[in-house]
This record gives C-alpha cells, structure tokens and sequence, in this order.
C-alpha cells in the first residue's frame, strides 16, 4: 500500500518562508482571516507579539527594522483585511519616510468579490491603496509562490535605500494545499539580502580632495549611518580626520555625545560658519533647513549659505535635492566610510585649530550655561530638572534603549540627555508623529533585551497608551516616564470665547497615568520631585518590572510646538 504524500499549506509555507530568511518575531494583531496564522507562528516557534491596535504593531515592526535591517531582517507586521490594514497604513508609510525596512503583511478578502465590487466582509483593494505609500507592494495568490513573494518582499525592504513593503496575502491562500517537499523546494533563502554596494573610486577621490581643501569642515551623521551598523569605521573616520561633527537625533552615540570633537552644544555657530560639509546618511530635509537659509548663513530663508556640500548616500536620487551636491558619494556608508578611510592614508591633516579652538569655545560656554540650569531643582519640576535625573540615568546605564516622543519633551531630551551607544535612541523621525512610543518601546526591549526608558510627553503617550497592557502582558523591561504639563505643549491654554470647554491644547488637570499601568499588574509611580523621579527610574531598571512614572512638570513650562514653533502658520488677519 502506498501512503498519501505529506502534503503543507498556506499557512505553513508562509511561516517556514519567515523563519528561512531569520525572521523570527512577527507584531501584529489577530483576527480574519490571520487569527489561525498568530497561533500557527507560535506553534512553529516564531515569536507572535499581539497589540492592542495595529498601528502600533507596525511602529513596533518599524523600529525592528532600524535595529536589524542592516543583518538584512526587516521588520515584519500582520494585519487583518481593510481596517486593521488600514491602521498599520501610518507606520508602513511612515517607515518609508525614514528608510526602515518594514513589511505590512495583510490578509485580503475574495479577490473576485472584491474587484467585483459586491460588497464583500471588510472588502478593500488593499494592494491599490497600499503602493503610494510604501517602496514596493506585492499580491500572492497560489501556495505555490509564497517562497518567491516573501524573497521579493525581504529584498525590496532591506536592499539599496530601506523601506516599507506591503505583502497582501487573499484569504484563500492560507488553506491551499500542496506537496509537502514541492512546498520546500519553493521556498528562497534570500541570498546576500543586503548586497554592498561600493562607491567609485573617482567618486571618493572628488570627496577626499574637496575635504582636504576645507579650512572649516563639518560632519553631520544621520541616523543612516546609524542603521548601517558600520560604527567602528564611521568612529574611525571622524577621528582620524579630526574634523568637528554634528549627531542627528538617532545618530546620537554612534560617538558618545561626550567626544570632544562632537560641536552639537555649537550647532547654531558651525552650521553658518562651515565651509565644507559632509553628511553621511543624513538627508538635506527640513530637519537641516534644507541645507540653505538663516541656519546655514544665507541673507533670507532661501538663500544657499556658501558650503560646499559632501554627501554619502546610497540613493544618487539624493543628491542635488536641495542645494548642490558639489561630491556626491553613492553606495552603501560602511563600504564609502571605508574607501574614505583608505584614502585618507596615515598623513591627514587635522583641521586648523582657529576653526577647533572657535567651537570648543562656544561649545564649553553653552554647556556651562546648561549645566547651570541643570543644577537648579524648582518646584514643580520643570524640563530640565527633570531631564537631569533621566540624563543621569542614562549615563549610568548607557545600555538602555531610549524612546522618545513629544514636542517639549522630545527637544529637551535630545538636547539634554546624552548617549553614549548607537540606536539607543529611537525616536520619532522624519515626520515627527506621534504614537510611536508604546510600540517602539515594545520592539526595543523584544529585539535588544536591555531595559527600555520611553520619555514620553503626556499629549504623545496618548496616541499608543494601551499599550501599557501589552508592556505588562509580555512583562517587557519598560519604563515609562509621563513629562505630564497637562495638555499638548502647556496646559495654560484658555478658550478664545470664554466657553465652558477647555483649550484644545489642554487635558484634564493632574490626571494619574500611573494607575493605567497598575490596571495591568505594572508599578505605578507618582513623581512630584526629582528625587521621587530618580528614585522610581532606579527601581525600574533594577527590578526590569512594567513601570510607569507620571512625572509632574510645570504646565507653563512648554513652548508652543517645542523648537519648531517658526513652522506654524501665523494669522495674518488680526481680529
Ligand atoms: C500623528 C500626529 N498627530 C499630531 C501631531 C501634532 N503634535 C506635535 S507634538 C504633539 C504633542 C505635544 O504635546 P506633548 O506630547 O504633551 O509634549 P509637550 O510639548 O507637552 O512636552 C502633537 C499633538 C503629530 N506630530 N503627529
Ligand atoms: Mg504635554
């Protein structure tokens, strides 16, 4: 007698493809036509992580693929059909925005009932609506191709520049049936996922020879050079160059923020002044002015400010963005970092010491006038006295990953708070959105196992709070600290007419977070002080427990949308 050959499905290729290509956590949420698929992922030894909404699954997938997208493992988020797809729609966008290797992965309804418009459950053209938003979107329909929909998805995220994928998986896919050993001779293991991509020697010459010339070069590290995990030639080069540098906000501790050639404390001093600028993974957005203007030294707010521009990118679409790109260097950062590296031989000469000396001096007086602030202790507890107990935190637990979102409580933070080890700080990016936090916090302390701080303005907390169930439920090392002035930048606002309802900047007075995560078996901390403040950290970190810590600060003590306030649109109208 003959037996039935072994047959696998849908819902197995799927998974073994995952797993072949070291994927090994998924963050979703389940329902139809994926809920089958969440237990299966666990049954087959993959790491389910389920959320409370899908959105912050996909910020959780996102910040997975900062971490690991250069081992080329992105960032994988499961979704139900139309609106679970749609509310994972902001992070694969927003994953895009900011180069990370993300792929939404939705169940789909009927094809046919779909394209027939007849009204199907949760019916949507998710594939359409997905394309726009994201680098590349794929659609598989047979068993069969699950291997080479998957391959084409993880080489689409993780290879050139990042990014975010939508994989649409129809519900009918899950329960065909085919030959168990056809199935695994369909699958691919992706082959060098993240190919090197070497600049042109002639390139790195240009760069190497405009550089040499500089009588006031600047680096600027973006947070690329943080994700292409090539920290010891990217510490390398700017040592060995001796040149000043400027750390973007999640490029901080890729060199400790302690180096002595790190001119942040000076930014408004070098950018202007520079002569020759080199930004490695950093991009010429509004985050730097758009590389013209009063920041850069130009007469009005579009003028360019003289600099020379180098720029280390693996996209030549980069270039010439938004002023000139006087050397461009394509390719991925370690490889270019390294032909630079090479090409500077042993014989670099340093950049002169009245450009040096000029920065250390600004630099040491601003950090005098901060250490000043620092040291004072108000009551209420304002952002500095406050950040000043997390910086210290930081420093003695440089190890931690740092979450960060806000708008006062962003700027302070990244302005005060050192650190000292690359992507330990994740924070809110490109765009600047909110809701990131609870998700970001998650994948932090899944992918990395080190204890998690997330400071988080009271108005940004908001957008992902539940997720203090999930923090509890995984028993995740978070620490969440609430910078709580009542409302959305302050909490003073009144109502322009007089009228019962409060501000729309403003929350309910005094509310008590804390107790949200005590509903979830978590530690609640009340902090009205600073010394209540560093206490519940330390615990926090000692015991890795679920915390949270509502920290009270001054409710007049934000400024309208934090540092970016010339960005909103003054009335010309006065009424
Ligand atoms: C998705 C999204 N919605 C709205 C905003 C606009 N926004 C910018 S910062 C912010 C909240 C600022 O308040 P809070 O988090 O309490 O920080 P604070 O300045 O009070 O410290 C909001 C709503 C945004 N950036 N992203
Ligand atoms: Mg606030």
């Amino acid at each position: 007698m003959t037996s039935a050959p072994a047959l696998t499905d849908g819902f197995h290729l799927f998974l073994d493809a995952l797993k072949l290509n070291g994927i090994n956590t998924i963050y979703g949420l389940p329902g139809i036509p994926i809920t089958d698929l969440t237990r299966m992922a666990q049954a087959e030894g993959l790491r389910m992580i389920s959320f409370r909404h899908e959105a912050n699954a996909g910020n959780a997938a996102s910040i997975a693929g900062f971490l690991n997208g250069a081992k080329g493992v992105p960032g994988v988020c499961l979704t139900v059909s139309a609106p679970g797809f749609l509310n994972g729609l902001v992070a694969l966008a927003n994953a895009t925005t900011n180069c990370w290797p993300m792929i939404l992965i939705s169940g789909s309804s009927e094809r046919e009932i779909v394209d027939l418009q007849q009204g199907d459950y949760e019916e949507m053209d998710q594939l359409a609506i997905a394309k726009p938003l994201c680098k590349a979107a794929f659609r598989v329909l047979h068993a069969e191709d699950i291997g080479v929909g998957v391959a084409r998805a993880i080489r689409a995220a993780v290879s050139g520049r990042p990014g975010g994928v939508y994989l649409d998986l129809p519900a009918k896919l899950f329960a065909q049936t085919m030959d168990a050993a056809e199935g695994k001779n369909s699958l691919i293991k992706v082959v060098d996922p993240v190919p090197r991509q070497l600049p042109a020697p002639e390139s790195v010459q240009r760069d190497l020879n405009l550089l040499k010339g500089a009588k006031k070069p600047l680096i600027i590290l973006g947070k690329g050079a943080a994700y292409a995990q090539a920290d010891a030639d990217v510490r390398a080069l700017v040592e060995k160059s001796g040149i000043p540098y400027l750390p973007m906000s999640m490029a901080k501790g890729i060199l400790p923020d302690t180096h002595e050639q790190s001119a942040a404390a000076a930014r408004s001093f070098v950018l202007p002044e520079a002569d020759v600028v080199m930004l490695i993974g950093a991009r010429l957005n509004w985050l730097l002015s758009h590389g013209k203007g009063k920041t850069w030294g130009g007469k009005d707010h579009k003028a360019w400010g003289g600099q020379k521009f180098i720029q280390v990118d693996i996209s030549p679409t980069e270039m010439d963005s938004n002023v000139r790109i006087d050397a461009p260097l394509v390719g991925d950062i370690g490889s270019c970092v390294s032909a630079l590296l090479a090409g500077m031989g042993n014989n670099w000469a340093k950049p002169p010491v009245e450009w040096t000396g000029a920065i250390a001096e600004r630099k040491n007086k601003n950090i005098g006038k901060m250490a000043e602030t620092l040291a004072k202790d108000p009551a209420p507890m304002n952002f500095h006295s406050a950040l000043n107990v997390v910086r210290d935190i930081v420093k003695a637990h440089p190890d931690a990953m740092l979450v960060n979102e806000g708008a006062n409580a962003l700027d302070f933070t990244r302005s005060i708070v050192d650190m000292y080890q690359p992507r330990k700080r994740l924070d809110v990016g490109t765009w600047g959105v909110m809701g990131i936090g609870m998700g970001f916090a998650v994948a932090a302390a899944v992918e990395s196992g080190q204890p998690v701080i997330a400071i988080e303005g009271d108005s940004a907390f908001g957008f992902s709070g539940m997720e203090v169930e999930t923090i509890c439920r995984y028993n995740l090392p978070v620490c969440v600290v609430i910078f709580n002035n009542n409302g959305v930048y302050r909490g003073t606002d009144k109502n322009l007419s007089g009228g019962a309802d409060v501000a729309p900047t403003v929350f309910v007075k005094d509310s008590r977070y804390e107790k949200l995560m005590e509903a979830f078996g978590g530690v609640g901390v009340y902090a009205a002080t600073t010394a209540e403040l560093r206490r519940g950290m330390e615990e926090a970190i000692r015991s890795r427990k679920p915390t949270l810590i509502n920290a009270i600060i001054d409710e007049t003590a934000g400024t309208e949308s934090g540092r970016i306030t010339s960005l909103n649109p003054a009335a010309a109208l006065k009424k």
